[in-house]
């Protein structure tokens, strides 16, 4: 109910609500409606209360708008050029157009409504009104392109790192892109580059994290889950965002000096399913195996029934 209140504050921001309005609307008391202000007052919601008229909503403790994200971040690159749209189609396409026409280096892209959001090969990727970060970051990086891989694995990294900091979660990294909690998914990255040969011309790393989002639909049950039901209370998005794109500035010079091998031990103690029998699907091709660990590359070091360990460059693992 506390979620319906939020939802109808923040859509007619700026203007007041009856507690009338509400109650009617929701069919519950106008006692219930104030109890559930009160706790949102507690949640970090200011209100500004006039007789007669209403509530009206001053500040949402989760707002990611461009002017709130703006005054929390610090960093001198990473989202210093902000692109907030309401909604969007997907982050991805938008961030695509922008590098191509110019963007700098760390322009970020952030919705709070993705419309048609892009997984890897095709996939879609569920993004909900206001229940999770939805953005894609511009890179115009110096490495050569047989890099670009580790840049990913890189990225897990940093999300899972910010998900320890804050959340002080057990999370796990499903080798190469995904974050998982408890055994499900709780992020995506996908990334995509654009270049020729030898050359980067710029890269795209599409994030998707479920923050808030207490039920999925139906196909995503049983393999999908938020940082919200795994840590129990209300994550301020804000704050992931903040954090994350620091650590992500500060490591990335490490990584454009030393690779992806300052990193690869972390990923290697988060790695999901070691030790765990896998098939794994690359283009038309499946080898079974059991995962061993990933090497300084960021290769996936699968040992198959012959005994032989084969170094995989890419694919995907199901369990
Ligand atoms: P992926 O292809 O590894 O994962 C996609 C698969 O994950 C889907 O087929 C589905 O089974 C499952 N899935 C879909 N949505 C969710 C979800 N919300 N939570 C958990 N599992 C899900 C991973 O692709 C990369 C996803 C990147 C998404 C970001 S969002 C911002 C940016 N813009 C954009 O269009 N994509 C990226």
């Amino acid at each position: 109910m506390r979620e319906k209140i939020k939802e109808i504050f923040i859509q007619k921001r700026h203007q007041f609500v009856s507690g009338e309005e509400i109650s009617k609307q929701l069919n519950i008391s106008r006692t219930a409606v104030w109890k559930h202000i009160e706790e949102l007052k507690k949640e970090g919601y200011q209100f500004e209360a006039i007789r007669k008229k209403g509530y009206r909503l001053l500040n949402d403790p989760d707002d990611i708008s461009k002017e709130r994200l703006k005054a929390s971040i610090s960093t001198k690159w990473m989202g210093k050029e902000i692109i907030y749209l309401p909604e969007v189609d997907s982050t991805q396409r938008v961030a695509h157009e922008l590098a191509r026409n110019g963007a700098l280096h760390g322009t970020v892209v952030i919705t709070d409504n993705q419309t048609k959001g892009k997984g890897r090969l095709g996939r879609n990727w569920f993004s909900r009104k206001g229940k999770g970060i939805w953005m894609s970051f511009i890179l115009r990086p110096s490495f050569p392109y047989h890099h670009a891989p580790q840049i990913t694995l890189f990225t897990s990294v940093i999300l899972a790192n910010t998900l320890k900091k804050l959340y002080k979660v057990n999370f796990m990294i499903k080798w190469p892109n995904d974050i998982y909690i408890n055994g499900k998914k709780v992020s995506g990255i996908l990334t995509e580059i654009h270049g020729e040969q030898d050359q980067i011309h710029y890269m795209i790393i599409g994030i998707g994290i479920n923050t808030h989002q207490i039920d999925f639909p139906e196909e995503l049950k049983e393999k999908a889950t938020s940082i919200e039901k795994e840590i129990g209370y209300v994550p301020k998005r804000i704050e992931f965002i903040t954090y994350f794109f620091s650590e992500f500035e500060q490591e990335y010079l490490h990584f454009l000096k030393d690779g992806f091998a300052p990193y690869y031990k972390q990923y290697n103690n988060a790695l999901y399913g070691k030790g765990k029998r896998i098939k794994l699907r690359q283009f038309n091709e499946e080898i079974e195996g059991t995962i061993v660990s990933i090497d300084q590359n960021g290769y996936l070091i699968l040992r198959q029934d012959n005994g032989r360990e084969e170094k995989v460059v890419s694919g995907d693992i199901f369990f």
